[in-house]
């Protein structure tokens, strides 16, 4: 993917889960999340990130049938009525396919292609690839005890030893997006360190995707706020991501975060 870091992209959410952490699966209708997707595109999205399964802690899995009701019809509308580039947020290799073939052309796969055929796959589907870090086999566990040595250096290797995979399987290093995962096994402590020194991992030469719209630990800063309340803080991280070097920021308050940007590109 081509970046230029002077002009941040907004990915805009599209979780199509009727027990989405963030919408309370208000989107769950295709009608609906097409008509969310095409106010995120007038917001100002760059790119819109369709998931059908949550990735919150302690979310439980969903089947591959109901993954592919809630995704591909909505994958396919958008792709015929809009220009927007798709992201597809899965880590099942069928969902991959089908949405690739439906019009995305970004996978965005929290488990970072560890799972069974994800790598082959991704390969053959020949996109872009968004490897997210997560400590812990599934969002289910990961917030059991998050333990790390020097959590960016955890992450870097971790980086190191994916892009490796990506590389030997036949996909093109400049087709990589890196996201340390914000959330995904950490504690408010390793997501403010990770925050904080998100330029390191700029030594990759790859773009870097931020992620923390609306989580908890926007919430767990704010006195335990609740979701409704954490419009101003996810706008604030996504800030402060941008300016130690994201590229890509995964957001759902588009039209906040485009404001944002949008002063700080006045500035910078
Ligand atoms: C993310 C991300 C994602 N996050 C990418 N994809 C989610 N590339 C889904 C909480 O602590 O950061 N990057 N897809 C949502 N996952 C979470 C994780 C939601 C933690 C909430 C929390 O509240």
């Amino acid at each position: 993917m081509t970046i230029n870091s002077k002009n941040p992209i907004i990915m805009g959410v599209l979780n199509i889960t009727p027990d989405s952490f963030s919408d309370g699966g208000q989107h769950f209708d295709t009608a609906d999340a097409i008509t969310r997707a095409e106010q995120m595109i007038i917001q100002g999205a760059d790119i819109i990130d369709i998931g059908g399964e949550s990735t919150r802690p302690g979310a439980q899995a969903v089947s591959t049938a109901d993954e592919i009701n809630r995704v591909i019809p909505v994958i396919e509308a958008l792709y015929h009525s809009t220009n927007i580039p798709i992201s597809i947020d899965t880590s099942k290799p069928e969902i991959m396919d089908l949405a690739v073939k439906a019009g995305a052309s970004m996978i965005n796969d929290v488990c970072a292609l560890n799972g069974d055929s994800a790598l082959e796959m991704a390969t053959s589907l020949n996109v872009d690839v968004c490897l997210v870090h997560m400590q812990g086999s599934s969002p289910r566990t990961m917030q059991k005890d998050p333990t790390y040595g020097d959590v960016v250096d955890d992450i870097k290797d971790f980086f190191d030893k994916r892009i490796q995979a990506c590389i030997s399987a036949g996909i093109a290093e400049d087709k990589i997006i890196l996201d340390p995962g914000f959330g995904f096994g950490k504690t408010l402590a390793h997501n403010l360190e990770i925050l904080k020194r998100l330029h390191e991992f700029k030594s990759f030469g790859l773009p870097i995707l931020a992620g923390m719209s609306r989580k908890s630990m926007i919430g767990a800063l704010l006195n335990d706020r609740n979701i409704a309340g954490r419009v101003v803080g996810s706008v604030t991280a996504a800030i402060i991501a941008v300016q130690n070097g994201a590229d890509i920021v995964r957001v759902h308050d588009v039209l906040d975060t485009k404001d944002a940007l949008t002063i700080l590109g006045g500035v910078s």
